[in-house]
């Protein structure tokens, strides 16, 4: 007999559908002794709201995220609105005793991200923040090669995350789904949205950046504001690059952009080290590059492995070898881990504390792009 942890999920866009759909899928694949129920959906729009909980099956509906946490009958919040909300609801949900999950990135700047930080752990509830590209097999099995020490001494790490979807000046900025180019209740353009995800794996895989410099650039500087229907300035950098000197001697160099024609969603790492390197595409995620010098020199090169054999991280769960699994079932795992985790009392990664870290990144990638200047990130 599972254990029913009742959701309350405050949100409806895209995070609101990949979440619920990993809600739903868990138990079906994960032998986890929670079974998560999809208690309410929440949303100001009521009309919206109750749309998107007769297409998950959410039992009801609230339009204040109020009602929601003072619901004895809810177990968890799970925060699937934009940025500028976070903190708040993030906040009085600890403070009420509930579980938290809270999209990415975990607020509007280190600031917020500390309270929160503080609220979560004063009220000892369990948290996490979905960074969900650390749950893709190939990213989690380089994981494991790193710390196996495969690699040996680290001397690059290079990230980008290309898009191109905001290149016309036509598209406007503000409300559904377009929040994210409307700085005020974004926080930041690509560095929140998606370099944040370039830090929290590097955070992960290769440990603390010291210092960092960078350079950003907003391409279109004003648009229409889809809820006040006038033309105003954009505050969000369209574009980043980032030079930074990891706490182990490494250096790294990051990139990102809503600017580069062709480019959807492609997020692309490399790590190198003394012996080995790995490298991952998002595009082609079920595969990891991996190229090892100690290998033979007459058949060295770099290999792609396919990583759905069994014995590849989460794979055993889903099909049989060769068979892959995509963009969704990094939720589906970040739940099963989640859930797993809450029975044992341990905390799941990235916990708000963790994402804290990327969130000083982000802070000190924009006070270098404003100031012209190299930063420490705080610790
Ligand atoms: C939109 O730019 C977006 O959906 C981000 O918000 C996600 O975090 C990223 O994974 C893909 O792109």
């Amino acid at each position: 007999m599972r254990t029913k942890l009742n959701i309350g999920l405050i949100g409806y866009g895209f995070m609101g559908r990949a979440h619920s759909n990993a809600y739903r899928k868990v138990n079906h694949f994960f032998d986890v002794p929670y079974q998560p129920v999809l208690k309410a959906a929440c949303a100001r729009n009521e009309l919206k709201a109750k749309a998107f909980a007769d297409q998950w099956g959410y039992e009801s509906v609230e339009t204040d995220w109020r009602r929601l946490i003072e619901r004895p009958d809810i177990d968890a919040v799970d925060i699937c609105a934009p940025n500028n909300v976070h903190r708040e609801i993030a906040i009085a949900a600890a403070r009420s005793g509930k579980t938290v999950l809270c999209e990415k990135p975990l607020a509007m700047d280190g600031c917020q991200a500390l309270e929160m930080v503080e609220a979560v752990e004063a009220a000892g509830v369990p948290n996490t923040v979905w960074y969900n590209y650390r749950r893709v097999p190939a990213v989690t099995l380089a994981k494991r090669l790193i710390d196996e020490g495969r690699l040996g001494k680290i001397f690059h790490y290079r990230a980008v995350f290309l898009q191109d979807w905001t290149i016309s000046a036509d598209l406007p900025q503000g409300g559904q789904g377009l929040w994210r180019l409307d700085a005020g209740v974004a926080g930041s353009g690509v560095t929140g949205d998606l370099l944040a995800h370039c830090f929290d794996t590097a955070l992960w895989f290769n440990g603390r950046i010291e210092r960092l410099t960078a350079m950003t650039e907003t391409f279109v500087k004003q648009r229409k504001h889809n809820l006040t229907g006038n033309v105003e300035p954009v505050g969000i950098d369209d574009a980043c690059a980032v030079l930074a000197r990891f706490a182990n001697g490494s250096m790294g160099t990051f990139e990102s952009t809503r600017y580069a024609r062709g480019h959807k969603a492609l997020y692309t790492l490399e790590i190198n080290g003394e012996h080995a390197s790995i490298a991952w595409d998002l595009h082609d995620l079920h595969r990891l590059s991996y190229f090892d010098h100690r290998d033979e020199s007459i058949t060295r090169g770099w290999r792609s492995i396919h990583v759905t054999d069994a014995d590849m991280p989460y794979m055993d769960k889903w099909w049989v070898p060769g068979l892959q699994i995509g963009y969704e079932h990094t939720f589906v795992h970040q739940v099963a881990d989640f859930l797993a985790n809450l029975a044992k009392g341990e905390p799941t990664s990235p916990t708000f504390r963790e994402a804290l870290a990327t969130q000083y990144v982000c802070d000190a990638v924009l006070a270098s792009a404003r100031e012209h200047s190299w930063e420490e990130v705080r610790k």
